[in-house]
């Protein structure tokens, strides 16, 4: 009996129709948490290493896609390293940032279009990285500007990786 109610009432939950009394729903408030109908924004990690599996002096992952809404965090996982913008590698409605060395930052993401990131102290060496947001095209000239040789390798290898080129 208790079996058959308890379906019923997880059944009614699903499909979204509210329930008749106050007294069930607050005995099973726990159990019938309603999924949200919106999707909620999403924070993505990126992690600042030493090494990892694209090499030395790495973001990782180095390639991020994201929505309009959704959070990235830079973490100092290991020293001397931050997050900064590049000019000209930014989309017009976008803040432009730079985390400090052995900070963490959080960068929100408030307009689609890609974003090229780079570690002060090595971005000679090619630690850069791609956010790619709301599956936005690249741009024509996103690796046009200024940059170290090594930087421009790593972008044109993140976008070869990630059929953007
Ligand atoms: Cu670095």
């Amino acid at each position: 009996m208790s079996v058959t109610r308890r379906t019923a009432l997880l059944g009614a939950a699903a499909s979204g129709l509210v329930l008749g009394t106050g007294r069930v729903v607050a005995q099973t408030n726990g159990a019938l948490a309603v999924k949200p109908v919106l999707v909620a924004a999403k924070t993505h990690e990126v992690q600042m290493l030493n090494r990892g599996e694209a090499g030395t002096m790495v973001y990782e992952p180095r390639f991020v896609s994201a929505e309009v809404g959704d959070t990235i965090v830079f973490v100092p996982e290991d020293k001397g390293h931050n997050a900064e913008s590049i000019k000209d590698m930014l989309p017009e409605d976008q803040e432009d940032f730079a985390g400090k060395i052995n900070e963490e930052i959080e960068v929100q993401l408030t307009s689609e279009g890609l974003i090229g990131v780079k570690c002060k102290p090595h971005f000679g060496m090619g630690m850069v990285m791609i956010i790619q947001v709301a599956g936005a095209p690249v741009p024509d000239d996103f690796l046009e500007g200024k940059m170290p040789g090594k930087a421009k390798k790593a972008f044109e290898e993140i976008l070869a990786e990630n059929k953007l080129s």
